[in-house]
């Protein structure tokens, strides 16, 4: 595979993004895209970030749920980037402009106190790292069409990420049961969708986990301060103009986008 390639990738996906225009995905054209090729598109998008002025302020999973595994019929998790451009400030409506087709979810974010590296990282191991507990909702949008995709496409299109705002609560992950969590999806009021943490790989530390031991693999470190997005608890639901998504989790409190 050539870096040229690699690279032409990269600028398609990011100028698909920029202009929200929607295509095919990769693998209609390049069917024997393998993941660790993926991943080198996808690092080259971040590098196309850099160059542009947006720094990195942690990743997130996807694909950690049976919910969004069975939607999106992909039955692996994997990690992608998360940069400033990609926060939603609290309280302020998701600009719908911006995106090729939103759909949201609610999903359970760590702040780490410590730098993480896999190999060897636990669950356990992955909540010592872990600073604050917050809930977080995240606004993704695939630029693949009706977000059809295959494994190596979303993880070259950076899993699909648009943007995320984060809940009014943090909390110690010390004497929480994350696994018990709930997080509620409702669309103007109405509850649609509702999970708890298990749901994310039987605890979201153990989504942290295959984080840190799949970047370390690729010789990434997760560094202290950043965030950890550990992916979409239910499936999610489209974003649509004059509508009000709310996650309701319980300790970490409400989470509320507008559009
Ligand atoms: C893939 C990205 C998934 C999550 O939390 O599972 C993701 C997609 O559903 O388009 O962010
Ligand atoms: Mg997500």
């Amino acid at each position: 595979m050539t870096t040229r390639t690699i690279e032409r990738a990269a600028a398609a996906l990011l100028e698909r993004e920029d202009t929200r225009v929607d295509g095919e995905p990769l693998t209609d054209e390049w069917p024997d895209l393998d993941l660790a090729t993926a991943y080198a598109i996808q690092d080259e998008t971040l590098r196309l970030r850099e160059a542009r002025g947006e720094t990195v302020i942690g990743v997130k999973l996807g694909l950690t749920s049976r919910a969004k595994q069975r939607r999106m019929n992909v039955n692996s998790p994997l990690t992608a980037w998360l940069t400033d451009a990609m926060v939603l400030p609290v309280g302020e409506p998701a600009p719908l402009e911006q995106f090729i087709h939103p759909r949201v979810e609610p999903e359970i974010l760590f702040v780490l106190g410590r730098d993480l590296a896999g190999p060897g990282v636990t669950a356990a191991t992955a909540l010592h790292a872990v600073d604050l507990v917050m809930g977080a909702v995240e606004v993704i949008d695939s630029r693949y069409r009706d977000f059809r995709f295959s494994l190596p496409d979303v993880v070259a299109d950076n899993a699909s990420s648009g943007a995320f705002v984060t809940g009014p609560v943090a909390r110690s992950a010390v004497g929480i049961d994350l696994a018990l969590e709930p997080g509620s999806l409702e669309v103007d009021g109405k509850v649609v969708d509702t999970a708890t943490g298990a749901a994310v790989q039987g605890h979201p530390a153990q989504a942290l986990a295959f984080a840190a031991n799949d970047l370390g693999r690729r010789g990434h470190t997760l560094r202290a301060g950043w965030l950890v997005l550990t992916g979409g608890m239910t499936d999610a639901v489209p974003l649509q103009k004059d509508t009000t998504v709310a996650a309701d989790f319980g300790s970490l409190g409400r989470v509320v986008v507008g559009a």
